[in-house]
């Protein structure tokens, strides 16, 4: 059986996951590809159903579950529109524009009982952060006291407004922290570099362990995420993925993709494959409703802190759905 999967949004992340459901995904296919421009739609389509609403692709007979890959403010009302219809939903981080929108998507999730949304952290499904987590758990260098993070884009899409380089940059940095370390986060405070970038967030968390960020939509020469785990014991830090590097005029060089897609690609197969399997087997995989909703009320509590101030983050207790999970 494979599983019919739609997608709503067919830009640069909803292209890329219509790609891999029509090449490389077993056990689903493409079934339809909503955009509100129509050519685009077709184009990422490739033969599967188009829809221009994407309240008429969730409601759609021969779609079985959704990726949902549309700007920011979408997803919490399209995630909602998917629990009402009762689809399993991939949900692009992060799960909403708000706090209070995806505490919406949680809640509507928890009176159901049962687990539809998984939100696209592709992070977790990395094999260099999935190496890190797996040395630092065997304890073998000691318990973590440091996560130091790098987080760096070319430069800010012109859609980028206000406090989006925490609320839709730096959260991947909450996520993959809170994950890699089993932590929440307590405190934070942001320093902001000359005319305001980069920034530099330092985070503390609830066992004393010290995060530090920075956040740099603007670095120019490339896209580039970085991420080295200071134990008692010894540290554990990423090598760089690249599979060359090139020796010519007195130089040794690798390159660095332009955006996201090239470095994390193997991590959104893996987790488009995680992702189908789950939902035929019913176990959750990735990052639930409720790691959406933390690292988006995380980040909103951190964008208060840009004035330099520190902050005290708080979260509200963990509903019982996803305790298991944690
Ligand atoms: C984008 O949405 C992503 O998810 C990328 O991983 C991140 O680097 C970029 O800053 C975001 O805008």
């Amino acid at each position: 059986m494979s599983l019919a999967v739609g997608i709503i949004g067919a830009g640069v992340m909803g292209a890329f996951h219509a790609r891999l459901l029509r090449e490389g995904t077993g056990h689903a296919r493409l079934a339809a590809v909503c955009d509100t421009d129509p050519q685009r739609a077709a184009q990422a389509a490739e033969g599967a159903r188009v829809h221009s609403d994407p309240l008429a692709l969730i409601a759609d007979p021969q779609v079985e579950a959704v990726v949902v890959a549309s700007p920011d403010a979408t997803h919490a009302p399209l995630a909602l529109a998917c629990l009402a219809a009762g689809k399993p939903v991939l949900l692009e981080k992060p799960i909403a524009a708000t706090a209070a929108e995806g505490w919406r998507v949680l809640e509507a999730e928890a009176a159901r009982g049962r687990r539809l949304v998984t939100v696209g952290y592709m992070r977790r499904f990395d094999a260099a952060y999935l190496e890190m987590k797996s040395v630092a758990d065997t304890g073998d260098i000691g318990t973590p006291v440091l996560l130091h993070n790098v987080h760096r884009n070319p430069s800010a899409p012109d859609w980028f407004a206000g406090p989006m380089p925490i609320t839709n940059s730096f959260v991947h940095e909450i996520d993959v922290s809170r994950w890699l370390l089993g932590s929440e986060m307590v405190a934070a405070r942001v320093h902001a570099g000359p005319g305001g970038e980069p920034l530099l967030i330092a985070l503390t968390t609830d066992r004393g362990e010290l995060v530090s960020t920075e956040v740099n939509i603007n670095a120019r020469y490339g896209y580039h995420v970085h991420a080295e785990l200071v134990c008692r014991e010894g540290t554990i830090s990423m090598a760089q993925p690249e599979l060359t590097a090139v020796n010519s005029a007195l130089r040794h060089a690798s390159a660095y993709p332009d955006n996201w897609v090239p470095r994390f690609a193997q991590a959104y197969r893996d987790q488009m494959q995680a992702w189908v399997r789950s939902v035929s087997s019913g176990i959750p995989v990735g990052a639930s409703a409720w790691d959406g909703y933390c690292a988006t009320a995380v980040a909103e509590q951190v964008a208060q802190g840009l004035d330099g101030c520190e902050v005290q983050v708080t979260l509200p207790p963990i509903p019982a759905l996803y305790e298991a999970a944690r």
